[in-house]
């Protein structure tokens, strides 16, 4: 039996679109931060006299039908034949819509390898996550991570990059808390086959990737920030071109995204950057939440939340 915990990631420079979808081989490397207080807690217990796999997901007993073909990575591996008991709890602040997969599989492939007697080196851990979702391979690390692209299984992988020298935080706006509009896994899909943009995201995003990597050495918070507009923006650019067109963007969307940009204009530093859903989170210095959460407050009060990096997987009990 294994309890561990993983914690979201919200990316800097997007994961958009695969290269392999059953390997889940991006077009794109990434860049992310783990934020501190969203997480997932994933209980594993392999057990012999199991039938079939089990899972629960905060006390609701579920199908298994996303958890036991990436059982079964972990069983090939390991070299075990036994079903397991898979118990996962979301802290993620109820309909927050930040529920995400990257805790979810990063906290799965900590608990499950573990479980099944494997010691996984972190590069191996992010290959074994990666297989379960793409961004779940950048969040079994603290704070800042990479995703290599690579070209194959052994190359495709995330490791944490050094903490740039700045107070990094993070203020959620919940523009809407309902489900998705579309999954992100076939709207990708569906952008890489149809967008015109898809080929211009792949070339500017993999430059992103570069340029965000010496505004991070450089700790440059205009230049991460102005990249981390760019890349949503991009991302989001390639998705609406797509067939059907498709946006995310809701008016409270673009609502917030301007309060961000007056707030620049006022000597405030924030960024804005945005999912596969409606939500903002703004990126900026701990010394200015004060003044982003009270630009945002006459519009967003009672639904603003504000994080921190957050630290790398651990286990918990095992
Ligand atoms: C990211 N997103 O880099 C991007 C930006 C959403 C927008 O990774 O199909 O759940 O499981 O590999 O990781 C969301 O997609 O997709 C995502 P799969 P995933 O964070």
């Amino acid at each position: 039996m294994t309890l561990a915990r993983a914690h979201t990631n919200i990316a800097l420079i997007k994961y958009w679109g695969k290269k392999d979808a059953r390997l889940i081989l991006p077009y794109t490397s990434s860049i992310s931060l783990t934020l501190a207080d969203f997480y997932t807690d994933t209980r594993v217990t392999f057990d012999p006299t199991l039938g079939e796999d089990r899972f629960t997901l905060d006390g609701t007993i579920l199908p298994t039908t996303k958890v036991t073909p990436f059982l079964d990575l972990v069983r090939d591996l390991a070299g075990r034949h036994q079903f397991a008991s898979v118990s996962s709890v979301n802290h993620v602040p109820t309909a927050a819509g930040l529920a995400s997969s990257a805790s979810a599989y990063a906290a799965l492939a900590l608990a499950a390898s573990r479980a099944a007697g494997l010691r996984l080196a972190p590069r191996e851990l992010s290959r074994l996550a990666r297989r379960g979702s793409g961004s779940a391979s950048r969040s079994l690390f603290g704070g800042l991570a990479i995703w290599h692209r690579g070209f194959d299984d052994a190359t495709s992988f995330a490791e944490a990059l050094p903490a740039p020298k700045l107070d990094l935080a993070m203020v959620v706006v919940l523009v809407s808390a309902k489900a998705k509009a579309k999954a992100s896994r076939s709207l990708m899909a569906n952008t890489v086959a149809t967008s015109p943009y898809y080929p211009a995201w792949v070339e500017h995003n993999q430059q992103a990737c570069e340029r965000m990597l010496q505004a991070l050495a450089a700790s440059d918070f205009e230049r991460i920030g102005e990249l981390t507009e760019q890349s949503a923006m991009q991302m989001h650019a390639a998705i609406m071109a797509g067939d059907p067109a498709f946006t995310y963007f809701q008016p409270e969307t673009l609502a917030a995204w301007q309060t961000v940009q007056q707030l620049r204009a006022a000597g405030v530093a924030a960024y804005a950057t945005m999912d596969a859903g409606p939500n903002v989170k703004v990126l900026t210095l701990a010394a200015h939440v004060p003044a982003v959460v009270a630009a945002l407050t006459p519009q967003f009060a009672g639904r603003l939340l504000t994080t921190r990096p957050g630290p790398a997987a651990t286990v918990l009990e095992d």
